[in-house]
């Protein structure tokens, strides 16, 4: 039954779950199952850090050496031996962290990706009206993709950097313990900072997405409306208006880079670098420390260098990750109103429909469709008639619940359409859409569409059934033509026939045809009323149609009128009771 806290219709079962109660979560269960990655990176981050503390350490005593009152230039050799070595291994460790960054990264960015996909399809229609297909598009590649640089080089370099400031505080209490003082206010500024920074980039990041998004939206939707655009001659306004998007995507981003431009520590780390070396210093001439220690010291201090620098950009980098997270979960948490009813009445169909007072409206409260009782015995097909806007499409929707109805209910073989295991209805009831879509394959793997391992032989069949081979086989490449996107290589005729070998190949018990508004020669007309004929032959048929010829050999007519049944029977009873269907007849 009707779920509100679902969020997808059908799932696809996987065996790895994610916690998607907020995106730190979410994005932690992801991590989680490559632990052993996270521990290559940070033994890789770790070795990187001390090893490159080894250059300054083995300097500063390089320098006690020949600065000593008998210069040991003996111990020289065995030094640069020694800082030769350190770095070739450290070189071997810090590949390891970035390999392992960047493994982690492909494989959170295949997994969610591949987790949004999923959600997606199973998402209802009502999600899928509502939700622009440009901003979801956006999401599932951009979005996914920010979380990608979130690891590589964004949590790579936090973690990487975060080491090296560890180190002075590990190896400078070794030439005296006073010297932990700089380092120690540099470490509680920069965190502060840090602090701050995170706070006032985290709304900037999320604005930066977002701009993203409307701007994909819009792009989207041109695309997808080009003849309309190009027909009103709008290219001008829609260049304008794009250009509008792109600004906003760009302000945003100038507010990034304001902030990025105001961070803190870089001047503190000049301080730190300046302070220390006083510091350093005053010891030193007191006698407290040695001159390689002041020059050791300060390479410690250099450090430090690292994590300031990365720090703008690694931490912008986990921000916009962060935000993309946000924009991903929200997608994969709203919620949908079907469900899969997985336990559901599965059987045979034998193709009985009942509509019981049923009531429907796309937005509460506004009825596109009201009071609506027939029925329909297994075989017979209905026509469906009735001025444009009047609720056709509605209603045949409502059959395989691609919508709810509001009130009332549809029974399919007395079952009622909710308490049907959906997939099993609606692999029984198939819908030729007023709009046919077809997909950028070949003409084969169209038609075999709700029937992916169908030989060629069952569509070839399936074709001639349809009245379809023909030109089918008129094409250069036949079966194997490729369609341009949306099959913009297709007449509207030849659509629907490629639609009907669809319908015949997966030998639905009930064929809804939704054909109001498709203008067909009279050539074609006699092709696809042959096909129709064949289609409807064994089946409960709706036909939703302007055809005279085919409203007149209906078994019933449902007259619809503002959403409301004005007449039903057949032709004959029609024509003497329905002053309505007698008009439709005498246009
Ligand atoms: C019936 C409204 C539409 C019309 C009424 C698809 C859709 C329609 N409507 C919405 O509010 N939201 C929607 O998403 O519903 O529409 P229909 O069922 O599509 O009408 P039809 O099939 O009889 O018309 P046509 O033109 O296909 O012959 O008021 O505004
Ligand atoms: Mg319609």
């Amino acid at each position: 039954m009707t779920n509100p806290s679902l969020t997808s219709e059908f799932t696809i079962s996987r065996s790895h779950k994610t916690n998607r109660t907020s995106p730190a979560h979410w994005i932690w269960s992801h991590t989680a199952r490559y632990w052993w990655i996270l521990l290559i990176i940070i033994i890789g981050a770790t070795g990187n850090a001390s090893l490159a503390a080894m250059v300054p350490i083995y300097i500063g005593e390089a320098f006690d050496a020949i600065t000593a009152a008998l210069p040991q230039t003996e111990r020289l050799l065995p030094l640069t031996l020694l800082i030769i070595g350190s770095q070739l291994l450290r070189a071997l460790l810090q590949l390891g962290r970035n390999f392992g960054a960047d493994l982690i990264a492909q494989k959170l960015e295949r997994n969610i990706r591949d987790e949004l996909y999923i959600s997606l399809l199973g998402k209802s229609m009502t999600f899928h009206n509502i939700q622009p297909v440009g901003d979801t598009m956006a999401r599932a590649t951009n979005d996914v993709r920010e979380i990608n640089f979130m690891y590589s080089p964004g949590v790579n370099l936090v973690v990487g950097s975060f080491l090296f400031m560890v180190m002075p505080f590990y190896f400078a209490p070794r030439y005296h313990i006073s010297l932990l003082l700089v380092p120690t206010l540099f470490t509680i500024t920069y965190f502060i900072a840090l602090w701050e920074y995170l706070h006032s980039l985290s709304p900037v990041t999320d604005a930066v997405r977002s701009a993203f998004g409307k701007l994909n939206t819009r792009l989207a939707e041109a695309l997808d409306g080009i003849e309309t655009v190009k027909g009103a001659a709008q290219e001008e306004a829609e260049v304008s208006f794009f250009n509008k998007q792109a600004r906003r995507v760009r302000d945003t981003f100038v507010k990034q880079g304001d902030l990025e431009a105001r961070f803190v520590p870089m001047l503190l780390y000049g301080l730190a670098l300046g302070g220390g070396l006083l510091h350093a210093l005053i010891l030193y001439s007191q006698g407290e420390i040695k001159i390689g220690a002041v020059i050791a010291y300060v390479g410690l201090l250099e450090m430090l260098q690292f994590p300031t620098f990365a720090s703008t950009f690694a931490y912008t980098q986990v921000s916009l990750g962060m935000s993309s997270a946000r924009r991903i979960l929200e997608l994969l948490n709203s919620e949908t109103l079907l469900d899969q009813n997985a336990d559901g009445y599965a059987a045979n169909m034998r193709g009985e429909v009942c509509f019981r007072s049923t009531a429907f409206a796309y937005n509460p409260g506004d009825d596109v469709l009201n009071d609506i009782s027939f029925t329909v015995s297994p075989g017979q097909t209905v026509a469906i008639v009735g001025q444009t806007g009047a609720g056709k499409t509605s209603l045949v929707k409502l059959l395989n619940r691609t919508y709810e109805t509001t009130e009332g209910e549809v029974l399919v073989d007395g079952v009622n359409v909710h308490d049907w295991n959906l997939a099993s209805l609606r692999q029984q009831i198939s819908i030729i859409e007023q709009d046919i879509f077809l997909f950028s394959d070949s003409i084969a793997e169209n038609i075999a569409f709700g029937k992916p391992n169908a030989s060629q032989e069952e569509i070839i069949a399936a074709a001639k059934a349809a009245q379809a081979h023909g030109f089918i086989t008129s094409f250069e490449e036949g079966y194997e033509t490729t369609l341009g996107e949306r099959g913009v290589t297709l007449s509207g005729g030849q659509r629907q026939r490629l639609a009907l070998a669809r319908a015949f190949l997966t030998d639905p018990r009930i064929l809804v045809l939704d054909d109001s508004t498709s203008a067909i020669d009279s050539a074609t007309e006699d092709h696809i009323q042959r096909a129709i004929a064949a289609a409807a032959k064994g089946r409960t048929t709706f036909l939703i149609t302007h055809r005279l010829s085919q409203i007149r050999w209906a078994d019933l007519i449902v007259v619809l009128k503002n959403g409301h049944i004005a007449a039903i029977g057949n032709h004959d009873q029609l024509m003497k009771t329905s002053e309505a269907y007698r008009r439709i007849f005498s246009e």
